[in-house]
């Protein structure tokens, strides 16, 4: 069976954003083509623009829902993350961003090493299109180098790029984690996958799925000082 042929009902697919208007319906629209009969939640931490509105009127093979969270106290991408995983009843999730940086073609590949055995697959960025000025590259680089340290220093579990927004798991692994630990992670920081190999100890199959990183041709940056500063603390958490 090709992989456009497969059946993805056993996924959801999460994308957290924060207005998105401008990106999320085209993304939806290759999620139906890529990844059919599979679930996707918007996690939206109240964008002021239609994003709400892009999702709701979408129409598809896939199965959309809308996280409302603008009345959440607490507001940031991972808790949006976490949010979406314990509201998800599918056997895996990946989680990607609603920019189009992240290509929904790859989606089917994180599914199926997933339906192979392995707990986790982490993206892994093998080229950035686009331009990426010198500063945003030095920050990607160190980030990543202080992250693997980190986890190094640990004795964690470990991937490649730990700043990789585009990764994909079990769901009951991580529902565990959430329900045990929900406190440990910075919740309203960025980096969910360095918090999750952060936090939790057990050894576990991981695989790397390739992918070409767009650069953001839509809308606007969320990253900023104070998620970089809270990446920094919990390094040392
Ligand atoms: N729910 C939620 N989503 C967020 C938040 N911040 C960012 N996002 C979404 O998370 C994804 C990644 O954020 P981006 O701003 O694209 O971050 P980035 O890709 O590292 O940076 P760029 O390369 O500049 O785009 C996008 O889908 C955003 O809409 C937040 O606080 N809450
Ligand atoms: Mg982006």
């Amino acid at each position: 069976m090709s992989e456009n042929q497969r059946n993805f009902s056993d996924l959801t697919i999460i994308i957290p954003t924060l207005n998105e208007e401008q990106t999320i319906g085209l993304l939806l629209e290759k999620l139906d083509k890529d990844v059919p009969q599979s679930t996707v939640i918007v996690s939206d931490d109240g964008s002021k623009d239609k994003t709400r509105e892009a999702v709701e009127n979408h129409k598809g093979s896939i199965k959309t829902k809308f996280l409302d969270r603008s009345t959440k106290e607490i507001h940031g991408l991972t808790i949006s993350v976490l949010d979406a995983i314990e509201s998800s009843d599918t056997e895996f999730f990946v989680v990607m961003d609603g920019d189009l940086q992240h290509p929904s073609e790859v989606v089917p590949k994180f599914h199926k090493v997933l339906r192979e055995g392995y707990d986790l697959a982490a993206g892994k960025r093998i080229e950035v299109i686009g331009k990426w000025p010198l500063h945003r590259k030095i920050m990607s680089y160190g980030a990543i180098m202080l992250g693997r340290f980190s986890l190094i220093l640990r004795g964690r579990n470990r991937v490649k790029d730990v700043m990789s927004g585009l990764y994909a798991s079990r769901t009951e692994i991580w529902k565990k984690v959430i329900k045990e630990k929900k406190g440990r992670f910075a919740l309203e920081g960025y980096k969910v996958l360095f918090d999750f190999l952060r936090i939790y100890k057990t050894k576990l199959k991981i695989t790397h799925v390739d992918y070409v990183f767009g650069t953001r041709d839509f809308g606007e940056s969320k990253i900023s000082k104070k998620v970089l500063w809270v990446y920094f603390k919990s390094l040392f958490k």
